[in-house]
């Protein structure tokens, strides 16, 4: 162990010089956030922002960490999505033929924790960070420092808990060179699913398992950070026209989910560092002569089903901004939705239970928890049925962002509807752990939340950098999405009513053909995924230059929102300064 302190060293100490050079290029002690982003020099010294990486290092710019939080969601998806293609080509076959059984646990626990923690909140927050000080009127967030900060602990906590197999890749690395470094081989990836269930979590001896520990908690550190940041800037960056009543529709989809936050994460922090001194401590939370591993569910879950609406309201909110732009109309229901959107954060507290109804709780207590997740179904149809009311004799065009959008509700019709079947104690019972939990929940995370995802992204796309996509493509991602999803998750939908139970490398033969049709449909899907970044890639590159900022005509039904309208004067500056 002793041999490694030197190595340490060298790194840590590399870690510290870049930070220092990095502040003193940046000398951020003497220059103030400026309202147009850039910096204004407190003292008179230079007064633009660094250019180049010393840029991207230093920026405390909501525009410039906005983006970085975006292109760190969509490289932490492509890695999930490279476990999920993993996960899939193993189940592909009956046996346990591609994979061992531990990388196949291995890969699932990964994909979870990298899609949940590290794709899906930093690609709303990244949008959040861009979007809503433009949106809301202000010059940037309500603490820019504080804004860079929450998005800097994010690689590192990526690293710690994907640990693991990057430690493995670097001491094979420095193995063909002759170095072994023994230290590099001693973590392997975990295998605790995402859920991190006592007392197996408790008692797996891999070290990794406190990094995974550690690097989440870290994650979450960042989410409130970020969501403090949502919060105050709302309530106290809004311009003068911006009151509560004509606030948009994401900004309050986001306020929402930052109220969540609020609550959830701190239970989540806590019970990861109850888990690590239970594991290294002697400490006895969720042993079975302490509080029990139940416990550990109660304090995951009550985290966890939150969780999932943290992740689905922003996703809503972007449905809701963005189908009634073409839909020709206005969002029906506006004020429907923003209280259904707040019912959905207050009772999103009181149903984790659904979860456990199978660990042989009290009947009484089981079934109060039924009443509220049914009860949660409702401000969800409310939300469905405003969408559909305001596609209902609109002028629909099909865009990339509204097939999306459309998508994104057939999918969560899917994805609410066989939560409704869940939420029902009888029926949970039967489907309890099995790949009907798998289908439900990702015909909506897949479904609506990427989608929503990809909707924003060939939305804001002109905004963001200036140039067009080509149409065509983002079209067919869109069809093909649509039909991907539903070839993937149907299948194991059907799966989990004949009883096939979820986290297993190897099942009966009888399943097969199921899972090949789930395996072709991810394909589909993955062909999607690759247009989608070929396209935006080319088309950041080479596409057609964007000279009218109305670039999906707004205007005709009033819809030329905000930001459109600060667009445009970006554009009008662009050109002046170009003369
Ligand atoms: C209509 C509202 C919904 C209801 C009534 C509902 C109900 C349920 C129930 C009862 C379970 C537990 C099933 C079991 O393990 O036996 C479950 C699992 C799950 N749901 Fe939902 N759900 C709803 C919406 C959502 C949404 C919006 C999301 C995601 C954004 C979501 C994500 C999940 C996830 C991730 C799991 C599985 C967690 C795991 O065991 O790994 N659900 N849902
Ligand atoms: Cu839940």
């Amino acid at each position: 162990m002793f041999t490694e302190i030197p190595g340490l060293l060298v790194v840590t100490w590399a870690l510290l010089g870049l930070a220092i050079y990095a502040g003193y290029r940046q000398n951020w002690q003497l220059r103030s956030v400026a309202a147009d982003g850039g910096y204004l020099s407190g003292l008179g010294f230079e007064s633009e922002k660094p250019t180049g990486l010393f840029r991207w290092l230093t920026t405390v710019d909501h525009k410039d960490i906005g983006v970085l939080y975006i292109v760190f969601a969509t490289g932490a998806a492509l890695w999930g999505g490279t476990d999920a293609m993993m996960i899939r080509t193993e189940l592909f076959t009956a046996g346990t033929d591609v994979w061992s059984p531990d990388t196949y646990n291995a890969l699932f626990t990964a994909h979870g924790f990298t899609m949940l923690f590290f794709f899906a909140t930093p690609a709303f927050t990244g949008l959040a960070n861009y979007f809503i000080p433009i949106l809301v009127g202000a010059d940037d967030m309500a603490f820019p420092r504080i804004n860079a900060i929450a998005f800097w602990l994010l690689p590192p906590s990526l690293l710690l808990v994907r640990g693991g197999l990057v430690t493995e890749v670097l001491g094979k690395m420095l193995a063909t060179v002759g170095v072994r470094w023994e230290l590099l081989f001693s973590l392997k990836p975990p295998t605790t699913g995402w859920t991190l269930y006592t007392p197996h979590s408790a008692l797996l001896a891999n070290p990794q398992v406190d990094l995974v520990l550690l690097g989440l908690h870290l994650s979450g550190l960042a989410t409130v950070m970020a969501a403090i940041n949502i919060i105050v800037t709302i309530f106290t960056e809004r311009g003068e026209q911006i009151t509560w009543a004509n606030l948009d529709i994401f900004s309050w989809t986001l306020l929402t989910t930052s109220g969540i936050i609020l609550f959830a994460f701190p239970v989540l922090g806590s019970s990861l560092l109850m888990l690590v001194a239970d594991r290294n401590f002697g400490t006895t939370f969720f042993a079975v002569e302490g509080g029990g591993p139940i416990l550990w569910q109660h304090l995951f879950w009550f985290f966890g089903h939150p969780e999932v609406y943290i992740l689905v309201l922003p996703a809503f909110g972007l449905v809701s901004l963005i189908l009634p732009k073409f839909a020709g109309r206005k969002l029906f229901g506006f004020k429907f939705i923003v209280y259904s959107t707040l019912a959905i954060g207050v009772l999103s507290f009181g149903v984790w239970a659904h979860h456990m109804f199978a660990t042989g709780m009290d009947p009484r207590l089981r079934a109060s928890f039924m009443a509220v997740s049914l009860a949660i179904a409702i401000p969800s149809a409310v939300k469905t049925f405003n969408w559909m009311a305001t596609l209902w004799g609109g002028n629909v065009r099909w865009a990339a962002p509204q097939i999306f959008c459309v998508g994104g509700i057939m999918t969560f019709i899917v994805g609410g509807v066989t939560g409704v079947f869940l939420a029902s104690i009888p029926v949970d019972l039967v489907l309890h752990d099995t790949y009907y939990v798998v289908g439900h929940f990702h015909f909506i995370v897949m479904g609506v939340i990427t989608f929503a995802a990809f909707a924003a992204s060939y939305y804001w796309f002109p905004l963001l950098t200036g140039r067009m996509f080509n149409r065509r493509l983002g079209r067919i991602h869109g069809y093909l999405s649509i039909v991907g999803v539903f070839v993937t998750f149907m299948p194991l939908i059907l799966i989990g009513y004949g009883g096939l139970p979820r986290r297993f490398a190897s099942y009966p033969a009888a399943f097969e053909p199921l899972q090949q049709i789930s395996s072709f449909g991810a394909v589909i899907i993955g062909v999607g995924v690759v247009i989608w970044l070929t396209n935006l890639v080319q088309s950041y590159r080479l596409g057609p230059i964007v000279t009218d900022a109305d670039v999906w005509n707004l205007r005709e039904s009033g819809q030329f929102s905000r930001e459109w309208q600060w667009f445009e004067t970006q554009l009008e500056e662009r050109t002046k300064f170009r003369r």
